[in-house]
C-alpha cells in the first residue's frame, strides 16, 4: 500500500494496525521543538479543521536518522542543516524524529498529509507505518514573478504555505522587471514612488514595504523556507529608467510586440559611473531585508540590446559588489558568458533547441523584428550550462520544458468555469503540458547530479491577473516539483502518483486554494 505522502518517502512499510487521532490528541513537546510543533498544530487545523487540544498521542524528538543518504547540492541559507526525518505510527501512538528541528518540521509535514487524507468526522484512523526520508536536493524552490502582476503579502503567504506543505525550502522573489519595481530602496525613493506604479498593461502596481518583507521573510523562516531576492539587471530595467531617466540609454530601445505591449531592449550601461552608484545603493538597501539568504540573484537574462562584452563587464562588476557585501551570486544562465566564481550559481532555464523545436500549433508568430533576436538568443544559450560548469559553478535546474509553470495546462478541468480560465492562462508560446508530463522526467537527465545545486520552478505572470489565476497554474504542479526535487525515488509511475495526489484535495479545499481540477485525477 502506498501512503498519500508527496514527495514519496525514501522507505516505507505499512502494517494492519491503526492509531486513532482525535481532537483530544496532541503532541508531547520538548521545549527545543516548540516552534515546529506549534506550526504543525496550526497547519493541521487549517488543512482539516481538526484542532488538537491534548498533549499526548504524538511524540517528537531530536534523534539521528539512519537509512537515508544526505542531500546533495547547496542550501540557499548557506548552511548544512540536515532535513532527514522519520515517522512511526503504531497502535500506541505516533513518533516523529529528526536530527534537527528542521528535520522534525519536515516529518510533521508528512504526518499532516496523512491526517488530512484519513480524516472523517473529526477522527483520523492512521495506518501503522514506519518511514525514514530526506531530500535528494538541498535547494528546492519556486521563482515567483511579483512584477507583471503584483501579489500582495497575504497572497505570497498562501504560496509559502503551498511550498511548506510540499517540503520546498526556497522562495525566489523576482522583485524587479520592466513593468515595475517592488522593493524599497530608501536612498532611491523614486524606485517605489515612480517605478512601483503599475504592472503589465493596466494592472495595479505596488511594492512591499520593509516591514512587509520582514514579516514575509519571518513567516517563511518559521517554515524553514529561505526567501532569495532577485534584482534583475542589466536588462529588464524599464521601471528603473522610468524612475531615474539619467540611467537610461541615450536612445530608447524598444520593439513593438503588436499587442499593445512594448519590449524593452535597453539596459543599464556598465561604462557609466552613475550605474554603479545605483547598483551599490540598491544592494545596500536590499541585502539587509533578506538576512536569511546567503545569495543575491542578479538576473542577467535577456540583455538583447547589449554587446557580449558589455554584458560580461556588467555581470562581473555587479557580482563583485554582491560578493563584497558577503553574499554569493545567482543569475539566470546568461551570466555564464561572463567570468564566474566557483561559488556562483547559474540558473539553467533555456533547454529549448532552436533546431529541434517541439510542434506547437498554438504558438503565436513573434514580430518580424524580434525573430532574429530570439534565434540568436537560443543559439547562444546552448553553451551557457557547459560554460558555467567549466568555471566550476553549479546549476539550479529550471528547464522551460519541465519547470516553467506559466505553461498552459493541457488537462481539462471537471469545472466548466475553470475551463474558461484554463484557456486564457499560460504563454501559448510554450505549448500546453499535462500533469503527467510534469512528473515523467528526472533532474539527473537534464544535468549530472553532482553539478546540480538545486531544482527550482518558475512562474511568470504575463497571463496571470489575480491570485486565482496564479494558484490555478501552481496547483497541482507544486507537488510534482517536490516529487522531482525531494524524492529519492527517481522514477514516477503516473497512476501511483495520481492516486497519492488525489488524496490532497481535501486540504486544498479547506485552505481555499484554487487548483486545476484536472480530469486526469480522480479527486477525493
Ligand atoms: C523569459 S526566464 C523571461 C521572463 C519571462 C519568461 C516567460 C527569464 C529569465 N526571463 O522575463 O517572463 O520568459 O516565461
Amino acid at each position: 500500500m502506498d501512503l498519500p505522502v508527496i514527495p514519496a518517502p525514501a522507505t516505507l512499510t505499512v502494517s494492519d494496525e491503526t492509531f486513532t487521532l482525535t481532537a483530544t490528541s496532541g503532541v508531547t513537546t520538548p521545549p527545543e521543538l516548540a516552534g515546529p510543533v506549534a506550526r504543525f498544530v496550526e497547519a493541521v487545523a487549517a488543512d482539516t479543521g481538526l484542532v488538537l487540544t491534548g498533549s499526548s498521542g504524538i511524540t517528537v524528538e531530536l534523534a539521528a536518522v539512519d537509512g537515508v543518504p544526505p542531500s546533495t547540492g547547496l542550501r540557499a541559507d548557506g548552511g548544512q542543516t540536515d532535513e532527514r526525518y522519520g515517522v512511526e505510527v503504531s497502535a500506541g501512538g505516533v513518533r516523529v524524529w529528526g536530527a534537527t528541528p528542521e528535520g522534525v518540521h519536515r516529518g510533521l509535514t508528512s504526518l499532516r498529509q496523512l491526517i488530512s487524507a484519513q480524516l472523517h468526522d473529526g477522527t483520523a484512523v492512521l495506518p501503522a507505518t514506519r518511514f525514514v526520508d530526506g531530500p535528494r536536493f538541498a535547494w528546492r524552490g519556486l521563482s515567483l514573478d511579483v512584477v507583471r502582476t503584483f501579489h500582495a503579502p497575504d497572497e505570497v503567504r498562501r504560496i509559502i504555505d503551498m511550498l511548506d506543505l510540499y517540503k520546498l525550502n526556497v522562495l525566489h522573489l523576482h522583485l524587479t522587471d520592466d513593468q515595475g519595481w517592488r522593493v524599497e530602496v530608501p536612498s532611491r525613493p523614486a524606485l517605489t514612488e515612480v517605478g512601483a506604479a503599475g504592472a503589465l498593461g493596466d494592472r495595479p502596481g505596488g511594492y512591499y514595504t520593509q516591514q512587509e518583507l520582514a514579516d514575509l521573510v519571518a513567516y517563511a523562516a518559521d517554515r524553514y523556507i529561505t526567501v532569495v531576492p532577485e534584482i534583475d539587471m542589466p536588462g529588464h530595467t524599464a521601471a528603473v529608467f522610468k524612475a531615474y531617466p539619467h540611467l537610461a540609454p541615450a536612445e530608447p530601445q524598444t520593439v513593438d510586440l503588436g499587442n499593445g505591449d512594448k519590449l524593452n531592449l535597453g539596459t543599464l550601461d556598465p561604462a557609466r559611473d552613475e550605474t554603479w552608484s545605483f547598483v551599490a545603493d540598491v544592494l545596500d538597501a536590499v541585502i539587509p531585508q533578506f538576512p536569511g539568504s546567503a545569495y543575491v540573484h542578479i538576473g542577467g537574462d535577456e540583455t538583447w540590446g547589449m554587446s557580449d562584452e558589455d554584458h560580461a563587464a556588467f555581470v562581473e562588476k555587479a557580482s563583485g559588489l554582491v560578493r563584497e557585501r558577503g553574499k554569493r551570486v545567482v543569475g539566470w544562465q546568461e551570466i555564464a558568458r561572463a567570468k564566474l566564481d566557483p561559488n556562483d550559481l547559474v540558473q539553467y532555464w533555456l533547454d529549448l533547441d532552436i533546431d529541434n523545436m517541439p510542434d506547437n500549433p498554438d504558438a503565436p508568430t513573434p514580430p518580424a523584428e524580434l525573430l532574429p533576436v530570439l534565434v540568436e538568443a537560443l543559439r547562444k544559450a546552448k553553451y551557457d550550462a557547459p560554460k558555467a560548469l567549466e568555471q566550476g559553478a553549479k546549476l539550479i535546474v529550471s528547464p522551460v520544458t519541465w519547470l516553467y509553470f506559466d505553461r498552459p495546462h493541457a488537462d481539462a478541468s471537471t469545472d466548466p468555469a475553470q475551463e474558461v480560465a484554463r484557456a486564457r492562462l499560460g504563454l501559448k508560446f510554450y505549448g500546453a503540458a499535462s500533469l503527467e508530463h510534469g512528473v515523467t522526467w528526472d533532474p539527473a537527465d537534464v544535468v549530472a547530479p553532482d553539478q546540480i545545486a538545486g531544482v527550482e520552478a518558475a512562474i511568470w505572470c504575463e497571463t496571470i491577473t489575480n491570485s486565482d489565476d496564479l494558484e490555478l497554474l501552481l496547483l497541482p504542479r507544486i507537488p510534482g516539483l517536490a516529487e522531482k526535487a525531494w524524492s529519492q525515488q527517481t522514477t514516477t509511475i503516473w497512476p501511483e502518483y495520481a492516486a497519492r495526489l488525489a488524496q490532497h484535495s481535501p486540504a486544498w479545499r479547506n485552505r481555499g486554494w484554487t487548483w486545476l481540477q484536472s480530469t486526469e485525477v480522480d479527486w477525493k
